[in-house]
């Protein structure tokens, strides 16, 4: 209860901010892209709590949209800034799916803020095909056709098999911290052979999440992971933080 006033709050006070964590190359070292995550600006309160209960409650919708509406704009701004475009990512929750008017309202805002469809990226998780497989595969499509790139986030940790990645439109795949923290163990790197090949056979890019570790990053560009997140990097900072992680980048 106390989670949903501060999130009532937020909605109403501009309570909220993003962060931006880099995604870097792991053949040229440079950064290719960020991810939005989501913060409020005046509680330590973890986006897994307060993401759930805007799920549950249903201010996930009204979130999602602020969310995308921010990421959009800070774009434009690097864009008219004559910075590159590096794409920003942002998450998307499964309950958002019951947002009606989002392809439209996304649409619109990127028309309104003359930014390019290929400037945003959507996350999603394997649990957004759990109730609603045909509306989402209905909707990932409307996103494609929009030219709004589409990554599979937290690979690696829920039921989903292999298979699922040869009819999802899906442009890449994030393995999850867990399953890049299990290759550091000289006997998982196989297995981490076998799922980048796999991706790269299906015309996949891969990205690791999570990493901390040169060793870790070393064996992952060995692997053939194409892009690497992670505090070894950069930890997700602020816009003018990672605007200056930007220029420096080029
Ligand atoms: O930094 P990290 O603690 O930000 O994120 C924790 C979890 O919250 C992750 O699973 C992440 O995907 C999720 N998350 C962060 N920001 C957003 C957001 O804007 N929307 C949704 N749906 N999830 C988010
Ligand atoms: O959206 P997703 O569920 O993938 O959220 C990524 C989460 O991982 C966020 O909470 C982010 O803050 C966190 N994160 C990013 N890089 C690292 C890292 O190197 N180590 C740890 N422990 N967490 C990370
Ligand atoms: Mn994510
Ligand atoms: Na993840």
């Amino acid at each position: 209860i106390q989670v949903e006033r501060i999130l009532r709050d937020a909605i109403k006070e501009d309570g909220f901010k993003l962060v931006f964590q880099p995604q870097i190359c792991t053949y040229t070292g440079k950064i290719v892209s960020f991810e939005a995550l989501l913060r409020l600006k005046k509680h330590f309160i973890s986006p897994d709590l307060f993401i759930q209960v805007a799920e549950e409650n249903g201010m996930i919708i009204q979130i999602g949209r602020w969310v995308t509406e921010q990421a959009i704009h800070q774009i434009a701004r690097w864009k008219n800034k004559g910075l590159p475009l590096k794409p920003i990512a942002i998450n998307f929750s499964a309950k958002q799916l019951n947002d009606m008017d989002y392809i439209k309202f996304l649409e619109e805002t990127l028309k309104e803020s003359g930014v390019e469809a290929q400037g945003l990226e959507i996350e999603i998780t394997e649990s957004i095909f759990l109730d609603k497989k045909e509306e989402t595969i209905v909707f990932l499509n409307q996103l494609k056709n929009l030219g709004i790139k589409i990554a599979l986030d937290d690979f690696g940790t829920g039921y989903s098999s292999l298979s699922y990645l040869t009819f999802l439109p899906v442009n890449k795949i994030k393995l999850d911290k867990s399953l890049c923290d299990k290759f550091l163990e000289i006997e998982n790197i196989a297995v981490m052979d076998n799922i980048i090949s796999l991706a790269h056979s299906l015309n996949l890019e891969v990205a690791a999440e999570g990493v901390e570790d040169i060793e870790q990053y070393k064996r992952l560009k060995v692997a053939g992971c194409n892009y690497i997140q992670g505090y070894l990097f950069s930890k997700p900072v602020e816009a003018l933080e990672a605007e200056k992680i930007y220029e420096d980048n080029f």
